[in-house]
């Protein structure tokens, strides 16, 4: 049985929908990218409160940035906005539910205007984000990039928006304009002050575009900082197959996640806030700092070194990593001995206890979340999750040894793109030709790779670190066998 609203009386017999009516929900928030990960967290808590009753106004309107997002806006319309969440435990277990939260899906690049006016409606209160680490136009020393040509042709075309800093410029303009309150704006990407960094990138924005709105924005919008996480794969066909087994139901796009959640938001809002904290997981607090601080440096830089290394090593799986002794051994000795001596005490959080349960979780057999996923869009991911980790390590004296190495091993994924057996790697990276030529010249000019500003900004300027990765590197280069080059750890 195919999944959507009419259907779904019958879809509710076999598999669980929570009783609550859809027809009596408003959109309180507006979601730019109704990805995975959105679907499995955001959307979850919004679906647990509506659940338990009350919270009416808080249901979310899904929006779909670029043509890219075309697939899931016509499987949302075949759907009614309605999709599965698989949650599968370490021990086998599943829950699967209809997620029913969103109350309509809009395509950016087929109607510009109605994403600006949805915006810009007082009904909307937050507008909230997951538009990747990429997705910030951010350049490496985390300024404004005034000089992406799509920010160039919003800033002479006010009405024909294209990044999200135009949407959100147009949309707060009518705000202003109309004089009512404004939406506040909150990112769930894995930034450090995710929510400053939004707030400073805008505000360059407009300063560039609207001196008056900029002046506003500044003083009347909120723009909370948060910590987000849960695991959420990539979704297979296996997922499909499963609903279609199990409950003879059809979904297009289900999605896939661990039993964790956590989300720790400041609480700072311009336009009122649903009780978020009523769902288990979900806290606010003053200040997100420490949390979000150890959740990038722990978790997602973590990931990054078991993908980096399970890629090279011809390993799919992040749990497959979790199975390898080398894999494990280098994982606890990069956060035992360069990410946790640098990170703030943490309230209510035993770090050790903490990195304990990240093995657990990376190690879900039943998440088979993939090493590509994790090496994908690596030049965003790495200037947040690993770089300042280093930076800070040098300023502190701290040991650099084992980032360092992960940066050589990086070079040589980018420059081979073949794993230890000789087969070609899956590499998904906007920056990977870039990459690609720098690590190529490797042998040449050792730094060759470091020199790609866009991603390690001035990093090549240090001189401590440079010598250190000029050493490893070519040492890299000479024992590439990443299973051998992992013995030294
Ligand atoms: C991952 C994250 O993309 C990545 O590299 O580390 O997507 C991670 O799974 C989430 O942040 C977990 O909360």
């Amino acid at each position: 049985m195919q999944l959507n609203q009419k259907n779904l009386p019958a879809v509710g017999r076999s598999i669980k929908v929570p009783a609550y009516d859809r027809n009596e929900i408003k959109a309180g928030i507006v979601h730019v990218g109704v990805g995975g990960f959105h679907r499995a967290h955001q959307a979850v808590v919004v679906q647990q409160l509506l659940a338990a009753g009350g919270h009416k106004e808080w249901g979310i309107c899904g929006i779909g940035l670029r043509e890219g997002d075309r697939r899931i806006a016509d499987i949302f319309a075949r759907q009614d906005c309605l999709y599965t969440l698989i949650t599968r435990y370490p021990t086998g277990e599943v829950d699967s539910e209809v997620m029913q939260q969103m109350t309509d899906f809009l395509l950016a690049p087929d109607d510009k205007q109605a994403v600006v006016d949805r915006m810009a409606n007082p009904e909307t209160k937050i507008v909230s984000l997951t538009i990747t680490e990429g997705g910030y136009n951010l350049t490496a020393d985390g300024e404004f990039d005034l000089g992406h040509p799509d920010i160039q042709h919003e800033l002479k075309h006010p009405n024909d928006p294209k990044t999200i800093y135009g949407y959100l410029s147009a949309a707060l303009r009518k705000r202003k304009d109309k004089q009512q309150t404004p939406f506040t704006v909150m990112s769930c990407d894995n930034i450090q002050h995710n929510g400053d960094v939004t707030r400073k990138m805008l505000l360059s924005f407009l300063s560039a575009q609207d001196e008056g709105l900029a002046a506003w924005v500044g003083e009347e919008v909120a723009f909370p900082n948060s910590m987000v996480d849960r695991i959420t794969p990539v979704t297979t066909g296996a997922e499909m197959e499963y609903l279609k087994d199990q409950f003879d139901l059809e979904d297009e796009w289900p999605v896939t996640c661990e039993p964790f959640l956590q989300w720790i938001i400041e609480d700072n809002f311009s336009n009122g806030r649903p009780d978020f904290d009523k769902v288990d997981g979900v806290q606010f607090v003053q200040d997100v700092t420490p949390y979000e601080k150890m959740k990038i440096r722990l978790l997602n830089a973590g990931h990054s070194v078991l993908g980096i290394c399970g890629a090279l090593m011809g390993i799919q799986t992040i749990n497959a990593c979790m199975e390898n002794e080398q894999l494990r051994t280098v994982l606890r000795k990069f956060w035992d001995e360069e990410a946790t001596p640098i990170l703030d005490k943490v309230e209510g959080i035993d770090l050790e206890a903490y990195k304990d349960s990240l093995q657990v979780r990376f190690s879900n057999p039943n998440i088979r979340d993939k090493v590509s996923r994790i090496c994908s869009a690596s030049s965003a991911k790495l200037p947040k999750f690993l770089l300042p980790t280093i930076e800070e390590n040098l300023s502190k004296g701290g040991s650099i040894d084992m980032a360092t190495w992960l940066i050589a091993a990086w070079c040589y994924y980018s420059d081979k793109q073949i794993d230890q057996n000789g087969q070609s790697l899956e590499i998904i990276d906007a920056m990977q030709d870039q990459l690609n030529r720098a690590a190529q010249n490797t042998t040449a000019d050792a730094l060759s790779f470091l020199r790609v500003r866009e991603v390690f900004g001035s990093l090549i300027d240090n001189e401590n670190f440079t010598s250190l990765y000029a050493t490893t590197v070519r040492r890299f280069y000479e024992e590439p066998v990443i299973s051998v080059q992992l013995q030294r750890w």
